[in-house]
């Protein structure tokens, strides 16, 4: 693995991002070790996972490879998208997955972050949705998510503004366990994480998995279904769609139609 590092010691497994030059985005390849990585390390035994960056990242994860995206008129979130496969692979992990997040976290990241069982930040680190500036409708196993930890109204104004949500506000939110000084993430986090590796496995696997299925949304039913489908396909066959992506590649601002 080139993009991910891997380590394991006292029953905790770690995942380091390796790809500060493009701010550790979700490219399809650091998604795919991430995904081996949960894999081999609960083979290994790990009875927890650490999610982290390189120490004194300012950019903790950019969020989805915008590069990646897929072109207009193919749904850039779908079922088997590598980002919605990587999130249940997070939320399906047989052991609890603790963000230890440093620095600012943009779009699919947050989303990742929401997807494990904690988030330990350190001051000064901030979270950002940003679909609605790239033109993206999001989609609604990742709205549920955020309904469910921060609350409808929160999570409306992190959607529809797409500005950086302090540390401050996200323990507020309940989105963030635990908002630490940046000397402390490191201790604080595997702490924590060792109280976790001591008790029964068995029983923190059962638990967490009573969790997920408790908390997979609330039933919709098939016209519902296919509605919020009918409603994102809108987005993503329009011209602001196709804007927003060309606009982040010529690095300059959208403009968008409503259209
Ligand atoms: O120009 P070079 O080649 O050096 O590359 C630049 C950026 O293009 C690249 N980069 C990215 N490449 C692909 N996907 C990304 N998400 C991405 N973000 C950045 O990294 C190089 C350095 O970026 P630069 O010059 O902008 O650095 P900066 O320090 O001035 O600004 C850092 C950021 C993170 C504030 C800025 O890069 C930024 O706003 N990035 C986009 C963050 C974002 O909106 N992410 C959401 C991606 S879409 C997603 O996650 C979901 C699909 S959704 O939108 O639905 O949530």
């Amino acid at each position: 693995m080139e993009l991910i590092i891997k380590s394991y010691a006292n029953r905790i497994g770690t995942l380091q991002f390796n790809n500060e030059g493009k701010l550790n985005c979700l490219s399809h390849t650091l998604m795919d070790e991430l995904m081996r990585g949960l894999h081999e390390l609960e083979q290994e035994g790990a009875h927890v996972i650490v999610l982290r960056a390189k120490p004194g990242v300012k950019v903790w994860s950019a969020g989805h490879d915008i590069n990646e995206l897929p072109e207009p008129r193919r749904d850039p979130l779908s079922y088997g998208d590598p980002l919605e496969t990587l999130l249940r692979n997070i939320q399906d992990c047989p052991v609890p997955v603790i963000a230890m997040v440093e620095g600012t976290v943009w779009g699919g990241a947050c989303d990742m972050c929401c997807s494990c069982d904690m988030v330990i930040a350190a001051e000064g680190s901030t979270f950002a949705m940003t679909p609605a500036k790239i033109g993206i409708p999001y989609n609604a196993s990742g709205l549920i998510h955020f309904v469910h930890h921060i609350g409808l109204n929160k999570a409306k104004e992190m959607f529809f503004t797409a500005r950086p949500t302090t540390v401050h506000e996200a323990w507020n939110n309940g989105f963030v366990n635990h908002e630490v000084s940046k000397e402390e993430l490191e201790t604080f986090t595997y702490d924590l994480a060792g109280k976790i590796g001591k008790n029964a496995p068995l029983a923190v696997r059962a638990i967490k998995a009573q969790f997920r299925l408790l908390t997979r949304g609330a039933l919709i039913d098939a016209e519902t279904a296919e509605r919020i489908q009918a409603i994102r396909r809108k987005v993503y066959d329009s011209a602001d769609y196709a804007e927003g992506i060309k606009s982040f590649k010529e690095k300059r601002p959208p403009v968008f139609q409503g259209r």
